[in-house]
């Protein structure tokens, strides 16, 4: 696919990549753990690929709990997505970044990261996730599907309608589904057309539990 931004022409492979149909974010105020304690809980429930999010840490801190979770994520050959960051996930090289329409524009991004990395970028609409495949981003989120906590002034929810429109507006598209998604509805969500859904509270909330919450999910 290319994309022509205006200053050079871009020439990617991005469809290539292939979401797991569980994506868990890692969260240090839901659960007391640190990043690399939760990387490690649910690598060993199954996951394979994992967002770290920190809207709290400062870039020091955020960088070095990073850097210790991706430790654990290479032995296993897991992927790790920095939330927000791209200094810092250029300055770890993370497997990618994820992207809010207040941050640095993918288009930047992708510049910084080159080209194999993976870039996701959150949607809240129909009409912005529609431009976002004109983007050169990996997957696109869209959300939140439903009621959240977790997220501080979230956008209004879009419901399950929104995600089947979008599908149908973005053909094969790599899409992630967010916000308030739980054992209970994940399903439907995956029926809705998103290719994987993005959790935090459902797998994190019970710290003893996470790689048990994990590994639920994937034999659903
Ligand atoms: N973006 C939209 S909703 C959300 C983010 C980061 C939070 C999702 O958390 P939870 O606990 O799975 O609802
Ligand atoms: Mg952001």
């Amino acid at each position: 696919m290319t994309w022509d931004l205006g200053l050079e022409t871009w020439d990617l492979e991005l469809m290539n990549f292939i979401l797991p149909k569980i994506y868990p974010i890692t969260d240090t105020r839901i659960t007391k753990l640190t990043h690399a304690r939760q990387v490690q809980e649910l690598i060993e429930g199954g996951a394979t690929i994992i967002q770290l999010r920190d809207k709290h840490a400062s870039p020091k801190d955020f960088y070095e709990s990073a850097e210790e979770a991706l430790k654990i994520a290479r032995k296993q050959k897991v992927k790790i997505i920095i939330n927000d960051r791209v200094d810092i996930a250029l300055a770890l090289q993370a497997d990618g970044v994820h992207l809010g329409q207040d941050d640095l524009p993918p288009e930047h991004a992708r510049k910084i990261l080159g080209d194999e990395a993976i870039i996701g970028f959150s949607t809240h609409s129909l009409e912005q996730a529609a431009r976002a495949v004109e983007l050169p981003i990996s997957y696109l989120a869209v959300g939140p599907v439903f009621t959240t906590r977790t997220k501080e002034n979230p956008d209004e929810t879009v419901g399950i309608e929104v995600v089947k429109r979008v599908r149908e507006a973005i053909g094969d598209f790599p899409l992630v589904a967010i916000g308030g998604i739980t054992s209970e509805n994940f399903q439907k969500v995956l029926e809705a057309g998103a290719s994987s859904v993005a959790i935090i509270s459902d797998l994190l909330s019970d710290a003893k539990n996470i790689k048990y919450k994990m590994q639920k999910f994937l034999h659903k």
